[in-house]
C-alpha cells in the first residue's frame, strides 16, 4: 500500500489546538499501527488549486490515499470493532435507511 498522507495545519492559534480535524484521522492511523506522514500546509494554502485537487472544500484533513471503501479497516481488529460499534449505532441507521431512501426515490428508470 503507498504511504498514506494527511494534511495539517502548520500552525492554529491556541483555541484550536487539539481540536482540528486531522487529529483523529492521525489518532486512527496510530491506533491501526499505519505509516503516514503529516503535510503542513498553511491557512493561505487551502485556496490553491493543488490543494483542491486534494480536498475539493479546501479543507484539512485530506487524504493522499483512501483508507474508506477497502477492505483495510477490515484487517485492523481494533478499526474494525469500532467501526461495527459505530454502524450499529440508530443515529448511523437513520441515515443509512435516509441516504438509501434517497437512491430509492430517485432510482433511474429502466427503459
Ligand atoms: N467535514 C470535514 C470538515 C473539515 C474541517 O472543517 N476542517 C477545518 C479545520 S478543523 C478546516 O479546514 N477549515 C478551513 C475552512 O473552513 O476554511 C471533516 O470532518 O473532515
Amino acid at each position: 500500500m503507498d504511504r498514506i498522507t494527511v494534511t495539517g495545519f502548520r500552525r492554529a492559534p491556541p483555541f484550536a489546538h487539539g481540536l482540528v480535524r486531522d487529529l483523529r484521522v492521525r489518532w486512527a492511523l496510530e491506533e491501526a499501527g499505519l505509516p503516514y506522514e503529516v503535510g503542513l500546509i498553511d491557512f493561505g494554502d487551502l485556496d490553491s488549486s493543488a490543494y483542491r485537487r486534494k480536498h475539493p472544500f479546501g479543507m484539512v484533513p485530506a487524504f493522499e490515499a483512501l483508507i474508506r471503501h477497502t477492505d483495510l479497516v477490515a484487517q485492523f481488529p481494533v478499526l474494525d470493532a469500532y467501526v461495527k460499534r459505530c454502524e450499529a449505532q440508530p443515529a448511523f441507521q437513520k441515515a443509512l435507511r435516509d441516504q438509501m431512501a434517497d437512491y430509492a426515490r430517485n432510482a433511474p428508470v429502466a427503459a
